[in-house]
């Protein structure tokens, strides 16, 4: 029967069948042996048996956090406590750029930020808005729970940034665990452990372990450049252009930083990231 992976503790894989939840177990034997069974897998289990026969073929497939089959991403970004970064928002929109995934951002502890960052943020949003992504608040309820009809979205972020507490807050029967944020070390404890895939608001929902750094090591520079999507409509002389070593006058990308029409820390971002590779 064919099904879905909703969680994996340790060698115990929940599975969705037909809205009822099986636990079973994986030999690990499938076809393809390189395949571990990830949290959004679809699969054939053997009903009998209570075993994973075959991991169906992947649209996408995420390292961190680990899942698979994801439509949309929900980026979720705090102003406080972990403070906002545009180095991680970059980096998650990068990833989900890369996989096939629509990035959406989640803005949240707009009630403890101060009025400073509340005002050099709000620039910065607007910014994302007008690439083309989709920027929602925490308070946003009623608009944030029409966005999953139909879709996986994963929510992901730094740890503390408030990914369980918007889902309980999206569906106060959850009861997820959340977690304070170490105030001493200026940053989170890691209090989800494991992935979780959940029906909700006529589509699938995904929470996950936040993570404190990411590592963009796997991809290439050619990638990073690809990722950055509102770089593609400028025109530089030479196709090849990475935006960084070449002339300003041959370089459209350049230009449009220095006229303020590409956000600088976009751009600031973009090189620290191709930097990273040499
Ligand atoms: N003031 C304020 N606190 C919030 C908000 N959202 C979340 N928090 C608090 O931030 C802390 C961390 O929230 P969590 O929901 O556990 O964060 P998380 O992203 O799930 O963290 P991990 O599971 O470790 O990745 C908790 O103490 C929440 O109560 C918000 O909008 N405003
Ligand atoms: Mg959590
Ligand atoms: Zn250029």
């Amino acid at each position: 029967m064919k099904g879905q992976i909703v969680k994996i503790l340790s060698n115990l894989y929940f599975v969705n069948c037909n809205n009822q939840i099986i636990e079973c177990h994986s030999r690990g034997n499938f076809r393809n042996k390189k395949i571990t069974p990830v949290v959004g897998d679809y699969c054939i289990v053997d009903i009998e048996s209570k075993y994973i026969m075959e991991i169906l073929p992947r649209k996408n497939f995420l390292i961190r956090p680990l899942v698979a089959n994801i439509d949309q991403g929900l980026i979720v970004t705090s102003l406080k406590t972990p403070d906002f970064s545009t180095n991680l928002l970059d980096k998650l929109i990068l990833i989900m750029e890369l996989n096939n995934i629509k990035p959406i951002i989640c803005i949240t502890k707009e009630d403890i930020a101060s009025d400073n960052i509340k005002e050099n943020v709000k620039d910065t949003l607007d910014y994302y808005r007008k690439i083309g992504y989709e920027v929602f608040y925490n308070y946003e309820i009623k608009e944030i729970k029409k966005i999953f009809k139909d879709k996986i979205t994963v929510f992901t972020g730094q740890t503390g940034a408030g990914k369980s507490s918007l889902f309980n807050r999206l569906d106060p029967n959850l009861n997820f665990e959340t977690g304070e944020v170490s105030i001493a070390l200026g940053r989170g404890k890691h209090t989800t452990r494991f992935v979780e895939l959940i029906n909700l608001f006529d589509g699938k929902l995904v929470d996950t372990p936040g993570f404190s750094s990411i590592d963009l090591s796997i991809y290439s520079k050619e990638q990073i450049k690809q990722s950055f999507i509102e770089f593609k409509k400028y025109k530089c002389k030479y196709n090849d252009c990475m935006h960084i070593n070449e002339s300003i006058d041959d370089c459209e990308v350049k230009k449009a930083v220095e006229t303020k029409k590409i956000l600088e820390s976009r751009y600031q971002n973009y090189v620290n990231f191709i930097l990273k590779k040499e």
